[in-house]
C-alpha cells in the first residue's frame, strides 16, 4: 500500500463525570489520533496512552515522540510493500512503546480494510453481532454516591459492574454494592495498588463472590499474583502485567491469572491482541476486552475484538455517553439491551465527524512522506 500522508492529531474530550482510579482523577481525556492516507482510503488509529505515565510508562508525549522519530519513518521505509500484517514486524526492533505502535498499526489496518471494503471485525475473526457491555465505576467520595452511580448504570442496562478499588476503598464499597443490588455481575480493579502482604485483607472480598479481581499487584509482580491466587478465592485477572502473547503464556503457565483483560494498546496492537486471545483460548483461560476511555474510533476496534469467540465475559466496552457528551464519530455507540453493536462497514466501520473533530482538536502535525 502506498502511503501519501500521515498525521498526528491531539484532541481533548471532556468526560461527563470525573473518573477516579488508584492513580488519579481524570476530568477530560487527551487523545492522540493517527491518520494514514493512501490513494484508495484513509485509516484511523487511536493511541490509548494517557496524559501522564500512571497507568503504564507511556504518555501522549512519549507516544508522539516515538511515532515521529522512529515508528512512522520505519513504516514509510517499507514503501509500497507495506501491509498491516507487516507493521508489527517492522516495528519490532524499537523497544517498548506498545500504545504508540498499536495506534499506527490500527491506522494502517483501517486504511487497508477500507480500501478492500472489508470490516475490521471480519478481518480479525469476530463471530458476534453485538457484545455485552460492562461499565467501570470510579472511586467515589462516599458510598451513597457510589450506590447512586451503580444504580444509574444498572438502570441503563449495563450487564456487569466493575468497581475501581484501592486501600481504604475496597471491602466496604463492595459490600454495599452487593447488599444493595444482590446477584449482579460484579468485579473489582486495583490498578496495582496492593502488595502481596495485603493477601489477607484481599481475602475479605471472598464472601462477595466477585467475578474477578483485576491487577491487584504491581505489573512486574507476576509471581506475586500466582502466590496471591493461592491465598484468595476471588479469581485473579491480569491487565497491566500482560504485555504480549508470550507474557500471557508465561503468566498462565505459573498460575498467575485465571482470566485476562485484553487491551490492544497494552500489547502493541490488535493483531497481537488476537494472539493473546488465541493463547488464552488454547489454555482454557477466559478473556474480556478492557477499555482506556476510547473515543468512538478506538471503541469500534474494541467492540469488534470483543466479538471474538474467547471473549466470554462482558468488557469495559460501554456506550459513548458513559464517557462523552459528544463522541468524535458521526454515530455514537449506544446501549441496546445491555449490548453494543459490532460495526460492519469497511474498516472500523465508523466515521469521524470532521466538524466535531475540528472543534476538539488541540494540534495537528503532518509527518513528512517522501
Ligand atoms: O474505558 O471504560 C473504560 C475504562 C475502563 O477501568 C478502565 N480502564 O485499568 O482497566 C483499567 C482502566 C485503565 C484506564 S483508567 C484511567
Ligand atoms: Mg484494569
Amino acid at each position: 500500500m502506498k502511503v501519501t500522508a500521515i498525521e498526528l492529531r491531539r484532541i481533548r474530550m471532556p468526560l461527563v463525570s470525573p473518573f477516579r482510579t488508584s492513580f488519579g482523577t481524570q476530568t477530560s481525556r487527551g487523545v492522540l489520533l493517527v491518520r494514514v492516507v493512501t490513494p484508495e482510503a484513509e485509516g484511523w488509529g487511536e493511541c490509548v496512552a494517557m496524559e501522564e505515565p500512571l497507568y503504564s510508562y507511556e504518555d501522549l508525549e512519549t507516544a508522539a515522540h516515538v511515532l515521529r522519530s522512529q515508528l512512522v519513518p520505519r513504516v514509510l521505509a517499507v514503501g509500497e510493500r507495506l501491509t498491516a500484517a507487516r507493521v508489527g514486524h517492522v516495528l519490532e526492533k524499537v523497544k517498548g512503546h506498545p500504545m504508540a505502535k498499536a495506534a499506527l498499526e490500527l491506522a494502517v489496518l483501517d486504511a487497508e480494510l477500507r480500501a478492500a471494503g472489508r470490516s475490521f471485525g471480519d478481518s480479525i475473526g469476530a463471530v458476534k453481532d453485538t457484545v455485552p457491555a460492562g461499565v467501570s465505576v470510579g472511586i467515589m467520595d462516599s458510598i451513597p454516591e457510589l450506590l447512586d452511580a451503580v444504580d444509574g448504570y444498572l438502570e441503563q442496562g449495563y450487564v456487569r459492574i466493575k468497581l475501581k478499588i484501592e486501600p481504604g476503598w475496597d471491602v466496604e464499597p463492595v459490600r454495599a454494592v452487593r447488599e444493595r443490588f444482590g446477584d449482579i455481575g460484579l468485579q473489582v480493579d486495583a490498578n496495582t495498588a496492593y502488595t502481596l502482604g495485603d493477601a489477607r485483607h484481599l481475602a475479605k472480598l471472598d464472601p462477595f463472590e466477585l467475578l474477578l479481581i483485576e491487577q491487584p499487584l504491581p505489573e512486574d509482580d507476576v509471581r506475586g499474583h500466582a502466590e496471591l491466587a493461592t491465598q484468595i478465592r476471588t479469581p485473579v485477572c491480569l491487565d497491566e502485567s500482560i504485555t504480549s502473547a508470550r507474557s500471557a503464556a508465561d503468566a498462565i503457565s505459573i498460575g498467575a491469572c485465571s482470566i485476562i483483560n485484553i487491551k490492544a494498546g497494552r500489547v502493541g496492537g490488535y493483531l497481537e491482541a488476537v494472539r493473546v486471545h488465541d493463547v488464552a483460548q488454547a489454555n482454557g483461560i477466559p478473556v474480556w476486552c478492557g477499555g482506556m476511555l476510547e473515543t468512538g474510533l478506538g471503541r469500534a476496534a474494541n467492540v469488534a475484538l470483543a466479538a471474538l469467540p474467547g471473549f466470554v465475559l462482558p468488557g469495559d466496552t460501554s456506550a459513548s455517553d458513559r464517557y462523552y457528551r459528544q463522541d468524535v464519530t458521526t454515530a455514537p455507540f449506544v446501549l441496546e439491551d445491555g449490548h453494543v453493536r459490532v460495526p460492519t462497514g469497511p474498516g472500523l466501520g465508523v466515521e469521524p465527524d470532521p466538524e466535531v473533530l475540528g472543534s476538539l482538536t488541540e494540534s495537528v502535525e503532518s509527518l513528512a512522506v517522501r
